[in-house]
């Protein structure tokens, strides 16, 4: 069934557009899934299965403050194999779960915890374990009692221990045994019934060895996968365990849906062209899931390297079960309480930190393309650019740039003058991204391997050697990054200034120009799936399967460490990723590789960039245009309002692609991609502000409706419309042809009367209701369909420039869209968005208000960082913050220079700044009459006077 439907969804496609889906497994070709799905299908078969795990009561060892414990886990199967579990509560609340096997054969893998948390977490002492006759409880939390998380509730849980192989059974050379008493005995034994064959099935199947497509892995550790189903009775959503192109609300993966027969994979593996609706796994692995309902959110991060696995079924609307099968690696199972969405995200974020405040410029506009092939070609970029005065903060060079894929070595028949090129950028404040891959080219006239070399920090095969594979650089070497020898090297790589002693570092850059490291799952043109050979071995003795899907983190890592300390006082790096695991939100953003340029990749981005931000890593985009194939100007100017409301915004396209910068667009094109980008200018206020408080609390950029109304049902399964940050605005991108209204759900929280939502442009209002509500908004090509929910207040800036940098003293403008009490609120957040200057308080962080006052109303400003230091910024708690910071004095002279009012019900007889008359102009509003909505009325205050970084009032009598 899956074989038919996989070939028809390929003829669909032009030929060369289509995923190689035989370069990658499915699960029946991946031994341990094989076996683990076999496992599953035998205990739905059995009336009477049960788990062959137990909990060794005798040893059960409580800590001496009772907060957690251990204890041993004996199999029936394997009674001299022994495994301990170590359960520990930690102070929010989080439920560590770890089992490993003790004083096994061998060790298994245990680190991926230390790559994916931020500290170690601390353990709660006012939580208690009780020991009881039949269970061990610890009670916590709010009164009542609901089963949200439960471990092995199937009897799925299956540690396989280390084992040494059995010698083959002696060749039988004659068809009979009989006369051979050596090979009697061996079919004797062949013959015994396997007392562990109802769990285990009858056959090792691929224990020792197995092969794909023209690779064999030689799995010298033999079998060590780990199975454990992880059940939800009382939440009908999951979500997250990004990446893959797939619904926002995971999908049943057993059922009848031929796209969904194999379970979600996390592999992280190069799946360039791959289908827009599938199960498959792509560039980065984060394996965090949270599963949802209207009472309440929980979620499961398991700490694992290595390949991993998981199906999905939901026996009812209400529940869901998810079994999850790993090539190899501990348990260790993080339990998030939540019980809100919000709760859900500061926990996780506790663990696996938050999303890096980004440099304010990277919130701009992206240009990138492969390639942009000369020095001169860059400069007629930015002049074009320029001509067309459409804003742009950053030019890419792609792998064309250096000289025979040595990376940091400038290809000078094109690039003469790599320094020149970058400081004519540098002068509109513009920024460089290049490419940095982590393929070295085997030449020992290349410094960076050669330096590699001699230092001994490349990966290796299994046998010691240097594993040398195929790339961009022809005969290739990697970085093991798991060495920490490599780490500081690394650093000296990027400094902009001679290191002497021959020693090369990258001079010929400055510090402008930022990182993009692509190629990192590592892709390898002639390795199986197109990576590393699983048997190949990193620092400590550990196997590249055991930390396959940490792997790229460490080199986005140690590159966003590198370009922070390049420069003095360090400023923010940035660093583009490909391939990511938990944690890598610490280090930068992330794209979602080599799309198609067709609608459904258009409309597939937006899921997959809100699966990213609820697993942590909001700091995502997909390449605007699509990277392969070339779409035609409607799909483009589509491409950029998705890529409008996207929290990274880059253009990009494949190196056979035609040219297609927004410049080169005909009218009325040009126009509307023009001020679609000047939107996005106005508009990075309101995403920067967004960054700030996710880097804060963990909560995602963009917020899809289960995270904003967490008890509207109806909104569950949403994801081709959602919101940006905490702002109000709630945008519906259109991903389909030919398009001149969409529908757009209102979402409503229960408990709150209907609210009203302004259309950002018109300002024509639409109700919702208190079941929510589906409204038709006009999405002509040049409207995206945005709309501001009632009591929200926008900041913005709206005089267009051509680089952000160039806004900084820019003034804004403020957006309040009443709610139907009159009441609004709004924060803007404010740094010099380079340095880090702002954990020692040098920002700006103001509330607006409006609020009824009598029958008029009044609108303030406030100092937020006064009244919240210690919520002010990521990673430090500011003890004192002083409002006449530096920075703060820097803008003292910025001004809020028009306030527009929405959805005032009557005219104002008098508006006052202070106690000064302010300037003002009102249009009425058009009522809704029957079902036809109204128009909002708008007050438009100018310039009232009243500069960012100061308290003050306005009334509206
Ligand atoms: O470096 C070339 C490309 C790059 O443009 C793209 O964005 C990456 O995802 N890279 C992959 C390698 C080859 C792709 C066919």
């Amino acid at each position: 069934m899956r074989a038919l439907c996989s070939l028809i969804l390929l003829a669909a496609l032009p030929l060369s557009l289509a995923v190689k889906s035989h370069d990658f497994k499915t699960c029946s070709q991946a031994g341990f899934c094989r076996r683990g799905r076999a496992l599953s299908a035998r205990a739905k078969e059995s009336d009477s299965w049960t788990s062959p795990y137990s909990l060794d009561a005798a040893s059960l060892a409580l800590s001496p403050d009772q907060a957690s414990f251990t204890a041993g886990v004996k199999s029936s199967l394997y009674p001299d194999i022994k495994f301990g579990l170590d359960v520990r509560i930690h102070e929010d609340g989080v439920v560590r779960v770890r089992m490993d096997e003790i004083n096994g054969l061998r060790k298994r893998y245990d680190e991926a915890a230390s790559w994916a948390l931020v500290s170690d977490p601390k353990i709660s002492h006012d939580i208690k374990w009780v020991v009881g006759k039949k269970e061990i409880r610890a009670k916590y939390g709010s009164k009542g009692f609901t089963e949200t998380v439960v471990l092995n509730g199937q009897g799925l849980l299956h540690m396989e221990h280390f084992r040494t192989k059995a010698p083959e059974p002696p060749k039988v050379e004659n068809e009979t045994t009989e006369g051979n008493p050596e090979a009697e005995a061996a079919q004797q034994v062949l013959e015994v019934p396997n007392p562990r064959a109802w769990f285990e099935g009858d056959t090792e199947d691929a224990y020792w060895e197995e092969s794909f497509s023209s690779w064999t892995d030689s799995k010298p550790k033999g079998p060590e996968s780990l199975s454990v189903d992880i059940n939800f009775p009382n939440h009908g959503h999951v979500y997250g365990i990004p990446q893959h192109a797939s619904t926002l609300s995971l999908r049943t993966t057993t059922g009848e849906n031929p796209y969904y027969t194999d379970p979600y994979r996390l592999y992280n593996a190069d799946t360039f062209e791959y289908i827009a609706d599938s199960t498959m796994s792509l560039y980065g692995s984060i394996p965090l899931m949270h599963a949802h309902s209207a009472d309440s959110t929980v979620a499961v991060f398991h700490a694992i390297g290595s390949e991993t696995w998981v199906d999905i079924e939901h026996p009812s609307s209400k529940s869901t079960r998810t079994h999850w099968i790993s090539e190899s690696g501990i348990l260790d199972i993080f339990i998030i309480p939540g019980p809100t969405p919000e709760a859900v995200f500061a926990q996780y974020s506790k663990l696996t930190g938050t999303q890096a405040n980004p440099a304010d410029w990277s919130l701009g506009y992206h240009q990138c393309r492969w390639n942009y092939v000369s020095s001169d070609d860059v400069r007629t970029l930015q002049k074009r650019f320029d001509e067309e005065d459409i804003p742009v903060d950053v030019f890419w060079l792609d792998i064309e740039y250096s000289e025979e894929h040595k990376y940091f070595i400038w290809d000078k028949k094109n690039f003469p003058d790599p320094v020149d090129m970058i400081k004519d950028v540098e002068a509109l404040e513009r920024k460089m991204v290049i490419i940095i891959d982590p393929h070295l080219k085997r030449v020992s006239s290349y410094p960076v391997y050669q330096e590699a070399v001699d230092r001994g920090l490349l990966a290796k095969q299994k046998n010691g050697n240097e594993y040398e594979g195929w790339c961009w650089s022809g005969s290739s070497a990697w970085v093991d990054f798991f060495n920490p020898g490599s780490w500081d090297w690394w650093k000296t790589l990027f400094k902009t200034n001679a290191l002497g002693d021959g020693k090369f570092s990258w001079t010929e850059s400055t510090e402008n120009v930022y990182i993009w490291n692509d190629m990192n799952e590592p892709a390898v043109f002639n390795g199986p799936e197109i990576s590393m050979p699983r048997d190949n071995v990193h620092y400590g003795g550990w196997e590249h399967r055991d930390l396959h899907n940490i792997n790229g983190m460490l080199f986005s890592n140690m590159t966003s460490q590198a370009i922070t300390a390049r420069s003095d006082p360090p400023k923010r790096p940035f660093v583009l990723t490909r391939a990511f695991y938990a944690g890598s939100q610490r280090f930068g953003a992330m794209w979602t590789g080599d799309n198609l340029g067709t609608w459904e990749h258009m409309a597939v981005g937006i899921k997959m960039v809100l699966a990213n931000s609820i697993a942590g890593f909001s700091f995502a985009g997909s390449d605007v245009g699509g990277f392969f194939g070339n779409p035609d100007p409607e799909m483009l100017v589509r491409w950029y309002h998705v890529g409008a409301f996207s929290p990274f915004f880059r253009a990009h396209a494949h190196i056979d692609t035609k040219r297609r910068e927004p410049f080169l667009l005909d009218q009325p094109y040009k126009g509307i991609v023009k001020d679609i980008l000047r939107l996005r200018y106005s508009m990075l206020p309101i995403w920067y502000t967004a960054f700030r408080e996710s880097s804060v609390t963990g909560l995602p950029v963009v917020r899809p409706h289960y995270v904003v109304f967490p008890q509207d049902e109806a909104g569950f399964a949403i994801d081709d419309q959602f919101w940006v940050g905490g702002s109000g605005l709630l945008v519906k991108p259109v991903t389909e042809k030919g398009v001149s209204e969409v529908s757009v759900y209102l979402p409503e929280d229960q408990h709150l009367h209907t609210q009203v939502y302004y259309d950002y442009f018109t300002h024509q209002t639409y109700r919702g209701s208190a079941k929510g509500k589906n409204v038709t908004v006009p999405a002509a090509l040049h409207q995206v369909p945005l709309l501001v929910r009632g009591g929200s207040i926008l900041p913005t800036r709206e005089r267009p420039r051509r680089s952000s940098p160039l806004m900084k003293k820019d003034p804004f403008t403020l957006r309040v869209a009443l709610d139907k009490a009159g009441n609004a609120r709004g924060e803007l957040y404010l740094d010099d968005g380079v340095t880090f200057s702002h954990q020692q308080g040098h920002i700006v962080w103001r509330e607006f208000k409006s609020e009824k006052q009598g029958k008029g109303f009044k609108i303030s400003s406030h100092d937020l960082a006064k009244a919240n230091p210690s919520e002010a910024v990521d990673g430090v708690a500011l003890t004192t913050y002083d409002p006449a910071n530096a920075f703060a004095r820097s803008i003292q002279d910025v001004r809020i220079e028009k306030v527009v009012v929405l959805g005032l019900p009557t005219e104002p007889s008098s508006v006052k700044i202070g106690s000064e008359d302010a300037q003002w102009e009102y249009t009425p509003g058009v009522a809704a009459s029957g079902k036809v909505d109204g128009v909002a009325s708008v007050l438009v205050i100018k310039d009232p006077k009243a500069s960012v970084i100061a308290d003050w009032q306005i009334l509206i009598a």
